[in-house]
């Protein structure tokens, strides 16, 4: 994470995961999460590792943490060797702060994340301040995870339940995959009343295999901006 001078926005997302990494001790096995946020958390992992000495075992959430965390030099491990781990840090796209409930998954990679969050005894969202809303799909689409099978169905479903649905596409017009090989479907709900009930009657669509609400799983958030490091737990 060298080179070019950071931008204020990528410098509160440094501060807050630098905060954030201080909570991760000797001997913790530590979920690692995606996006340019936890990018931080992660090379600060690999800094103390050369520096310090620290020494943990990691799971990833993605394809591209899982490389990042190589170059770093962090050792990683399985759920198979750590079916629990101790901590998970990771990044969000909404967070609202009566309730910690959060929006994630804009980076693809909220299956690995969400499996990842629900084994770690503590889930700490690091973020720029721009990212609290007063209620969740205020300012992004709750991303769907659903099975390239049948995908029309699912999203029909899915705007059934209120929602403006687009399968997430590159620009060539090609498909998103995530890194288990499944479609996305970006669902705009806009402003959500009733996070658990939504989120109940997302999962009974068949063909759906996740999605972007995680619901009473953070444990504390750590956001940096202009008026200094917040923390809530
Ligand atoms: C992951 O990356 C996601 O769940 C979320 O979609 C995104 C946040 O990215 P960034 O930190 O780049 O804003 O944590």
């Amino acid at each position: 994470m060298t080179g070019q001078p950071l931008d204020p926005a990528a410098l509160f997302k440094q501060q807050a995961a630098i905060q954030a990494a201080t909570l991760v001790k000797d001997g913790m096995a530590v979920g690692l999460g995606t996006g340019s946020t936890a990018t931080f958390v992660v090379a600060e992992l690999g800094r103390r590792i050369r520096e310090e000495g620290l020494r943990i075992c990691a799971i990833p959430t993605s394809d591209a943490t899982e490389a990042q965390a190589r170059e770093e030099g962090i050792p990683l491990t399985s759920f198979g060797e750590h079916p629990d781990l101790d901590i998970a840090i990771d990044g969000a796209d909404e967070i609202e702060p009566g309730t910690l409930n959060l929006v994630k998954g804009r980076g693809g990679a909220l299956l690995r994340e969400k499996i990842v969050a629900a084994a770690a005894k503590q889930l700490v969202i690091v973020a720029d301040a721009s990212k609290y809303v007063e209620h969740l799909g205020m300012l992004c689409p709750v991303p769907v995870e659903v099975v390239p099978f049948g995908w029309e169905s699912a999203a029909t479903r899915l705007a059934r339940l209120g929602a403006h649905v687009a399968p997430r596409k590159h620009r060539d017009g090609s498909f998103y995959l995530t890194d288990e090989k499944n479609l996305i479907m970006d669902c705009v709900f806009g402003p959500i009343e009733d996070p658990d009930t939504l989120s109940q009657s997302i999962y009974g669509i068949v063909g759906v295999i996740e999605h972007g609400l995680f619901l009473h799983m953070a444990t504390q958030t750590i956001t940096a901006g202009p008026e200094g490091i917040k923390i809530l737990e």
